[in-house]
């Protein structure tokens, strides 16, 4: 009758290292890992759009985007290079909030999130449903420094931390997976840190 999903139910009665996924170790600093230089994105002209599979694409601009409703989120984060950093603090928007705004097209079942510097990190759709993910633009109560992403990023905790693309531009509903910067690397296609998918050959 044991059906412990190491995913779900956590916090209660589980201990820090419980809570570190196979091959990791844990760390209090907040490591830089960026391929390339870190672009610079004044808000003036920063915007996000949903496109593709959708009735009809939307985008906000740094304003209307601040307009949306909040929300605080508490994660784990798991970087394939092999640190985690537990109880991380953030402030933003519910992917959620932003699919209330546009009809995704049923044949849409995985995303490319892309970002400013041409940065771009594939996903299944469900995976940024049902609280699962969210536009973080502030961390541990300041804005988001521009070396960790800000503006903004996308912040999907339960996938390994490269599926968080920093300086989030807009997300492309796609009928098929196709592999961002990274995936056409040989990392995983999906990166579940439980699973240890860091390689495609993990898959
Ligand atoms: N746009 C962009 N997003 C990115 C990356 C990048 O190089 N460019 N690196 C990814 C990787 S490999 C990791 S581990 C995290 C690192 O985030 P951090 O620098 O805030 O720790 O960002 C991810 N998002
Ligand atoms: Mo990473």
């Amino acid at each position: 009758m044991a059906f412990f999903n190491k995913g779900f139910g956590r916090k209660r009665d589980q201990t820090a290292s419980d809570r570190i996924p196979p091959g990791q170790y844990e760390t209090r600093d907040f490591p830089v890992l960026t391929a390339g230089p870190t672009p610079r994105i004044p808000l003036t002209t920063w915007s996000f759009t949903l496109e593709g599979l959708v009735e009809s694409p939307v985008r906000w601009n740094w304003d209307e985007f601040n307009a949306l409703p909040h929300q605080s989120f508490t994660n784990d984060i798991h970087c394939v290079t092999k640190w985690s950093k537990l109880d991380t603090h953030w402030e933003g928007v519910s992917i959620d909030t932003l699919l209330e705004h546009v009809t995704v097209k049923p044949e849409a079942r995985f995303v490319m999130a892309y970002s400013y510097g041409d940065y771009t990190t594939n996903m299944p759709l469900d995976d940024l449903r049902n609280g699962k993910a969210f536009i973080g633009f502030r961390f541990e109560g300041l804005p988001l420094a521009p070396e960790h992403g800000g503006p903004a990023r996308l912040v999907v905790p339960h996938l390994y931390f490269w599926k968080s693309a920093k300086w989030i531009k807009g997300l492309r509903f796609m009928e098929h997976d196709q592999p961002g910067f990274w995936e056409r690397g040989g990392y995983s296609m999906y990166g579940d840190p439980w699973q240890e998918q860091r390689y495609r050959s993990d898959d």
